[in-house]
């Protein structure tokens, strides 16, 4: 059958799940509920979010493909083995699993083009769309419609079996295939979750501010004035992920996660090569990767505010190397070419001093 012949391939191809569903029924109640995020504000200053609210709705139109009848989901675990990710170098364990190593944005997307490709190649006329993270389409409502996973407390698809350290990306075409039965939810009395988020992110079960997220904070918007309990997380978090029991399963596939282990560049880096870096060294450390987003100053602002909280945790040792590293990225960005950045580094001396 032409649905397993596309799951073999994508499992070939490296992804850990797929589901189906129709391409041309719009979406209901998941786009009532985006469009109720978008009329309270609550996409803040990423503003793409708010533009083409209708196009969300469905993906069988001139924005994503006319004729649609159905949508493969993909998901690809990045979940590395405990030990594998415990022996990751310090700079890295500040840095969201998912980003540690090669963007997904090229390597993922690559792999859903090459599906798209086998996929075009089954019959006659078969037209292909190809999406990734980066179109106006509400990928976690697909994906639990299409039977991928469900969306657990924490806002994100949960894939039984192999939990929500996953990405996810979708091949939308013309062929009809066979759909599958929407998940429903199974978080049941559990709010783990929703305790453990360290800024209070959470306004209900599944209802994210993205505003008060650190991933939003680090990545989006590293000046945004409001910066409690980021702590020492430089680009983005997983703590919401790491304590659902859904991510207790064993990681079965580890070198299907090899594009996920840490960059060399931060091997031997600390937080005052961050701040120091110019615009050369930023692009030799950040092509490639996902910190690239953050920009140089922003990434800079991100490792002061790392520097800072380190230095007031308790127990740190006041003469080890990690204490001198977080002294001498604040006195870097106290030199810093923006004036941003300076005045980051301004009130963390203030304040470190004051502790
Ligand atoms: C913008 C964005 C962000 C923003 C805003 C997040 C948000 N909640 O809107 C910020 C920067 C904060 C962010 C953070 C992260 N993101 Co992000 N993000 C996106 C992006 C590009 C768009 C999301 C969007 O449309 N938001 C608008 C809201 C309204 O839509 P939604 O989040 O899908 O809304 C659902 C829920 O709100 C839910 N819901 C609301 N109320 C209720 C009530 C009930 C009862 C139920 C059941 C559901 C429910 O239903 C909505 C529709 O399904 C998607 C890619 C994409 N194109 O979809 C990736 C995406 C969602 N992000 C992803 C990831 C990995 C992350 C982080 C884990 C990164 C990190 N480690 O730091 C965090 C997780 C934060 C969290 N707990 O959700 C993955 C999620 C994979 C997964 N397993 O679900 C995606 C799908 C990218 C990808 N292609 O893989 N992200
Ligand atoms: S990613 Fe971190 S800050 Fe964002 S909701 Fe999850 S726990 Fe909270
Ligand atoms: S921690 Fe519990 S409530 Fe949160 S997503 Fe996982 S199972 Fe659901």
């Amino acid at each position: 059958m032409l649905r397993e012949r596309i799951f073999e391939k994508a499992r070939s191809l490296g992804f850990d799940a797929m589901g189906v569903a129709r391409a041309d029924v719009p979406l209901g109640v998941e786009h009532d509920r985006y469009r109720g995020f978008v009329e309270r504000g609550l996409h803040g200053t990423m503003a793409y979010l708010a533009e083409g609210s209708e196009v969300r709705r469905q993906l069988h139109h001139d924005t994503i493909l006319v004729g649609a009848k159905s949508v493969v989901c993909l998901a690809r675990r990045y979940q590395r083995g405990e030990e594998d990710e415990g022996s990751d170098p310090p700079l890295a364990k500040l840095v969201a699993r998912y980003a540690r190593g090669h963007d997904y944005h090229n390597h993922l997307r690559k792999k859903v083009r090459a599906l798209a490709r086998f996929m075009a190649s089954l019959g006659d006329d078969v037209r292909t769309r190809v999406l990734c993270d980066e179109e106006p389409v509400l990928e976690r409502a697909w994906a639990q419609r299409a039977g991928l996973g469900f969306v657990g407390k924490n806002g994100l698809v949960i894939v039984p079996g192999q939990g929500s350290f996953v990405l996810l990306g979708e091949v939308v075409t013309t062929l009809a295939l066979p759909e599958d039965e929407p998940m429903t939810e199974r978080c049941g009395s559990c709010t783990r979750c929703l305790d453990a988020c360290p800024t209070s992110a959470f306004e209900a079960a599944f209802v994210l501010d993205p505003g008060r997220c650190v991933a939003y904070l680090t990545i989006e918007d590293p000046f945004a004035p409001e910066r409690g309990g980021v702590g020492e997380r430089l680009f983005g978090c997983d703590d919401c992920q790491a304590v659902c029991p859904y991510n207790r399963a064993p990681v079965d596939r580890a070198a299907n996660v090899r594009p996920f282990r840490p960059l060399p560049a931060f091997e031997g880096r600390g937080l005052a090569d961050l701040v120091r870096f110019d615009e050369h060294a930023f692009r030799a450390f950040a092509t490639g990767s996902p910190l690239r987003r953050a920009t140089r100053a922003g990434l800079a602002a991100n490792a002061i505010d790392v520097a800072r909280a380190r230095l007031e945790r308790d127990g740190l040792d006041p003469e080890g190397a990690e204490a001198k590293d977080a002294r001498d990225a604040i006195a870097a960005g106290a030199e810093h070419d923006d004036a941003r950045v300076r005045d980051r580094a301004r009130a963390a001396a203030g304040s470190v001093r004051r502790a």
